[in-house]
């Protein structure tokens, strides 16, 4: 089976008018199309690097703002420059685009433009069309970024046209055999909603701030079936991984159960080779059982981000990934129930005689001091840091004493 056609759809910069890209996001998708959904308020350059990380085969544009001449020609320009223009644009505003702006649109390189009234369904078939046959030879890279896209597809590639599902070896990057290498390799699973997505983009502004030189890249996946279409739509949450020193990947399940795909491991090996010094992987949304980097030892630190509403205390007993992450994070320590799950959480981790570090963080929150700590953890390596399950209680009890002062 190939591959589905993998699109990008984004809003322009100031503008807010998300209804219908997320409405034919949906339609694409069910028409077997992976779209990466970028989000709204987003700029050219945003938008272009994401394509070409992405390796996409078209870019989505859903204007309703005004400037969408300019816009659109610009973000054809870009691709244009920096060699990616075998990745096509095309796009829609309903009535705010008028037929002559679509014709001197078209004249700079857009490839479509469709008007208020066209049926969803003629805009997936249209997608599928004309996107959704195998690529001409392509020329070549001009850029790292772009050579690296193209091969972590020529990976996901490979497995959507072999028949077996299973990791093939020949991608495995053990623990020992990467012992050389230079890049930190951190996994983040939970389950949906925890704030996996917020939190790591939170960190990834400190590593930023913090290593004026790091670079780093994400691996970051959402759930679907083989052979069908999948919302990639961490970009959306994400705002300052928008940066070239970051290069991340969105990338589908394709029907691996556990919370990676099978190209996964394949992926991993080409980021760790393109010299990244962190490489941080993503899982879907996962559930009790789930332990997704107990394989070969894919990862070097293991962050499980809870939400503090799992339900009763027993539930934490069914949750394998308590016995094996490195840290823990109860994220939303904003809500009510925060207090106690530390608590619960805190002795749920004493039955295991491992180190093992406890963390609260609002994610969400600028500057939020759990994150700090998070960020400290990983990079320093938590055998290094010298923090542990207490922190979190002393930075609830503290944040109680200040509650309480009038
Ligand atoms: C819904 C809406 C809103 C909602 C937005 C909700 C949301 N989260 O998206 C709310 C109420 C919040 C809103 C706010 C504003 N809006 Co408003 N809004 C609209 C409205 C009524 C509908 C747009 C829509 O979603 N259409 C549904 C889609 C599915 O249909 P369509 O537009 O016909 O699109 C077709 C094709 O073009 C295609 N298509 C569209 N995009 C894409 C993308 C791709 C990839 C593809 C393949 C196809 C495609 O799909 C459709 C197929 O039939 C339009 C008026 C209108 N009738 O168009 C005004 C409109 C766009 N808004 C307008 C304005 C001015 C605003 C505000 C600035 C108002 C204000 N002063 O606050 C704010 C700005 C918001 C912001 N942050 O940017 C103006 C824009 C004027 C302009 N550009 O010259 C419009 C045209 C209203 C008007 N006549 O004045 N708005």
């Amino acid at each position: 089976m190939a591959s589905p056609i993998r699109i990008l759809t984004a809003v322009p910069i100031c503008d807010g008018h998300d209804s219908a890209i997320n409405t034919i996001n949906l339609e694409f998708i069910r028409h077997g199309i992976e779209v990466v959904y970028l989000g709204y308020h987003r700029s050219v350059g945003d938008i272009v690097r994401a394509a070409i990380q992405e390796d996409v085969r078209a870019i989505g544009i859903s204007s309703y703002n005004g400037g969408h001449i300019e816009f659109f020609s610009d973000v054809v320009k870009q691709l244009r420059k920096q060699g990616a223009d075998d990745i096509k644009v095309f796009g829609g505003g309903g009535g705010t685009i008028t037929h002559a702006d679509a014709a001197a649109m078209e004249r700079g390189g857009v490839e479509k433009i469709f008007f208020a009234g066209t049926s969803l369904t003629e805009m997936a078939d249209y997608v599928r069309e004309n996107y959704g046959k195998p690529r001409k030879k392509r020329s070549r890279a001009k850029r790292r970024d772009i050579e690296l896209a193209r091969r972590l597809t020529e990976i996901e590639d490979k497995y959507a046209n072999s028949k077996r599902r299973t990791p093939n070896t020949e991608h495995r990057t053990p623990k020992a055999e990467r012992k050389h290498q230079t890049s930190r390799v951190i996994g983040f699973t939970g389950p949906g909603g925890a704030g996996k997505t917020t939190l790591i983009d939170e960190l990834v502004l400190r590593f930023l701030s913090h290593e004026p030189k790091a670079r780093i890249a994400i691996l970051s996946h959402d759930p679907s079936v083989v052979g069908e279409g999948a919302l990639l739509g961490d970009r959306a949450t994400m705002i300052n991984s928008q940066n070239d020193r970051v290069f991340m990947r969105s990338m589908a399940t394709r029907g691996q159960a556990g919370g990676l795909s099978p190209a996964t491991e394949g992926c991993l090996r080409e980021l760790i080779s393109g010299g990244f010094d962190y490489v941080i992987i993503e899982t879907v949304g996962t559930g009790q059982e789930a332990m997704p980097f107990q394989k070969n030892g894919i990862v070097d630190q293991t962050v499980l981000v809870m939400n503090p509403d799992y339900g009763a205390r027993l539930q934490l007993q069914k949750i394998v990934m308590l016995d094996l992450a490195d840290i823990v994070v109860v994220n939303k320590t904003d809500q009510a129930r925060a207090r106690a799950a530390i608590l619960e959480i805190e002795r749920r981790l004493e039955q295991n005689s491992r180190a093992q570090h406890l963390v609260g963080s609002v994610a969400k929150r600028h500057r939020d001091p759990g994150v700090d700590q998070i960020f400290g953890l990983i990079s320093q390596g938590s055998e290094a840091a010298a923090f542990d399950g207490r922190i979190a209680r002393r930075s609830e009890s503290a944040k109680a004493k200040r509650r309480r002062k009038p």
